[in-house]
C-alpha cells in the first residue's frame, strides 16, 4: 500500500502543468480538428492512419489536450513511449539546454559525452554481469535491424528465428520478422514484399489459446526448439528474437519457464538470444526490463519507445564480444544517438529512478487487476473478457464471444470507441484485433487512472450487455 513518502503518493499531488482532469467541452472532433483533418487529407498519405480523430495541442502527465480544448485521459502513452509523461520537466529542461548548444554533430564525425553517458546507463540497467557494448539509433525497427546484423556477423550464420504473433517493426527486415499480415505486410498483389530471407517462424507460448491448456512453458519452448532443430538446424541459426511480453500481437505473456528454456537452449547452441524490449522496457512491466521477471539474461537487448521521454532514440546493448566482433565503421547512421535525444534519455532515466516508476507500474497493475478481476467474477459466463493479463502497466483484456474463446474484435472496437467518446484514449492490439491494452504514462495519478478505468468498465458493461 501507498505510504505518504512513497513515489506513488508524490505523484498523487504532482505539479503538472495541465489540470489532470477529463473534460469534453463539445462535440468532437471539434472545428479545429476537423480543419486539420481536411488539410491532412490533401497532403498526408492515407497509409498513415491515426486511432484518434482529434489533433493534439498539449500533453502532460495523464492528459492529452486537443486543439479544441478537450482533455482526454491518455491510457496509451503514444504506444508505450511517454512513461515519464509527454512533457516531463526534467526532459524538457535537458532538451532545451542541449539544443541551445548543439542539436547535432553526428557521433560518427564529432562525438560527444551524452552518447557515452547513455551507454553507461544502459550497461548498468540491463541484466547481465558481463562487459557490455551499446550502439544508439533512432527507431525500434532500426535497433532490431542492427541486433540482427550484429548476430549474423558475429556468428557467421544466417537464419533468424521469430515467433507467432511477433511484432518487430515495419522496415524490410523487421516486416519479415513481424507475424501479422494485415496491415503490416499484406496488400493487393503481394503487399509490401518481397520480404527478407532466412527468417523462420515458430510457435509462441500463448496460454489463453493453447490447444492443450496445461502445456508448461518448458514444453512450449521444446515445441519451438524441436521445430528449429528439425527445420533449420541449430548450427544455421544466428539468433532467436523474442518480445518477452509480446506487444502488438496482444500483450501475450508466455507461460513461466518458456523464456528461460529458450535462452538456455540458445546458449548451448551458440545462438544469439535477442530480447526485443522496445515496448516492454524501461519500467513498463514493473521492472527495468521484462526479462527480469524470470531472471533471463539476453545476449542483446533492443530498446526504444520509453527510453527518452518521447524523443526518438533507440539502442542495442549486449555482450561485448558480440558487438565488438563488428569492424570499425560497420555500424552507425547519421542521426543515431542524436545529442538532444541522449540528453532526453538521461533525464527520463533520472525521472524513472527518482520516482521509482517501476514501482509505480506495479501499483498500476494492482489497481487494474483488482478491479477487472472483480468485474470478471461478477459477469462470469456472460463476460466478453476472455482473459485479463499482462505485467506492470502493460496490461490487456482479450475479448471473446461470451462463454467461448472465439475472438470478438467487434466488441473490442466498440469498447475502445465508447471510451473515446467519453474522453479516454485506449489502444487495441492483437493478432485477432480483440485486445484492449492499457499503457498509461507511469506518472498518471490515481484519481485520473480511476476515472479512466470507470469509463472503461462502463464501456465493457454496456458493450457486453
Ligand atoms: N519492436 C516490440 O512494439 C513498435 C508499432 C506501431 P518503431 N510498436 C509500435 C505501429 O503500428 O507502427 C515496436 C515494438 C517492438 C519493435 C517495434 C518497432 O519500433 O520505433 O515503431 O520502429
Amino acid at each position: 500500500m501507498t505510504t505518504l513518502s512513497s513515489p506513488a503518493a508524490r505523484i498523487a499531488e504532482p505539479a503538472f502543468r495541465l489540470e489532470q482532469k477529463r473534460r469534453i467541452v463539445g462535440e468532437f472532433p471539434g472545428p479545429r480538428s476537423a480543419q486539420l483533418a481536411a488539410r491532412r487529407a490533401a497532403v498526408v498519405a492515407k497509409g498513415v492512419a491515426s486511432s484518434v480523430p482529434v489533433y493534439a495541442a498539449d500533453a502532460d502527465g495523464g492528459i492529452v489536450r486537443d486543439v479544441d480544448g478537450n482533455s482526454f485521459i491518455d491510457l496509451g502513452a503514444g504506444i508505450a513511449v511517454t512513461s515519464v509523461g509527454a512533457s516531463d520537466p526534467a526532459v524538457v529542461n535537458a532538451v532545451r539546454e542541449q539544443v541551445g548548444h548543439f542539436a547535432h554533430t553526428c557521433f560518427m564525425v564529432t562525438p560527444y559525452e551524452g552518447y557515452i553517458a547513455v551507454a553507461e546507463q544502459l550497461a548498468e540497467l540491463t541484466p547481465g554481469d558481463f562487459e557490455k557494448r551499446t550502439v544508439l539509433f533512432n527507431s525500434g525497427a532500426e535497433a532490431v535491424e542492427n541486433a540482427v546484423k550484429v548476430a549474423r556477423l558475429a556468428t557467421g550464420r544466417n537464419a533468424v528465428v521469430a515467433f507467432d504473433h511477433a511484432y518487430h517493426g515495419r522496415t524490410n527486415l523487421t516486416m519479415a520478422l513481424t507475424a501479422k499480415a494485415m496491415p503490416y505486410k499484406a496488400g493487393p498483389d503481394g503487399g509490401f514484399g518481397p520480404f527478407a530471407s532466412e527468417i523462420y517462424r515458430v510457435p509462441m507460448s500463448y496460454p489463453f489459446r493453447e490447444e492443450n491448456p496445461s502445456i508448461t512453458g518448458a514444453e512450449a519452448a521444446q515445441r519451438a526448439i524441436t521445430m528449429i532443430e528439425k527445420q533449420i538446424g541449430s548450427e544455421s541459426v544466428a539468433a532467436i528474437i523474442i518480445e518477452p511480453v509480446q506487444g502488438e500481437g496482444g500483450f501475450i505473456v508466455p507461460a513461466e519457464g518458456f523464456l528461460p528454456a529458450l535462452a538456455e537452449w540458445a546458449k548451448a547452441h551458440g545462438v544469439v538470444f535477442i530480447a526485443d524490449e522496445v515496448q516492454s522496457g524501461f519500467c513498463r512491466t514493473g521492472e527495468w526490463f521484462a526479462v527480469n521477471h524470470e531472471g533471463v539474461v539476453p545476449d542483446i537487448i533492443t530498446m526504444a519507445k520509453g527510453i527518452a521521454g518521447g524523443m526518438p532514440l533507440s539502442a542495442i546493448t549486449g555482450r561485448a564480444d558480440l558487438l565488438d566482433a563488428v569492424h570499425a565503421g560497420g555500424l552507425g547512421g547519421t542521426f543515431g544517438g542524436n545529442p538532444v535525444a541522449c540528453a532526453a534519455a538521461l533525464a527520463a532515466i533520472g525521472t524513472m529512478k527518482e520516482l521509482d516508476l517501476a514501482g509505480r507500474a506495479r501499483h498500476i497493475e494492482s489497481v487494474v487487476t483488482e478491479r477487472f478481476t472483480a468485474l470478471q467474477a461478477e459477469l462470469g459466463e456472460r463476460s466478453i473478457i476472455g482473459e485479463l493479463r499482462g505485467r506492470g502497466a502493460m496490461l490487456a483484456m482479450e475479448f471473446v464471444v461470451p462463454g467461448t474463446r472465439t475472438p470478438n474484435p467487434e466488441a473490442t472496437k466498440a469498447v475502445a470507441a465508447q471510451c473515446l467518446r467519453e474522453g479516454v484514449i485506449i489502444l487495441t492490439c492483437g493478432t485477432y484485433g480483440n485486445v484492449i491494452r492499457l499503457l498509461p504514462p507511469l506518472v498518471i495519478g490515481d484519481a485520473l487512472l480511476t476515472d479512466g478505468l470507470d469509463v472503461l468498465e462502463d464501456a465493457i458493461r454496456s458493450v457486453g450487455a
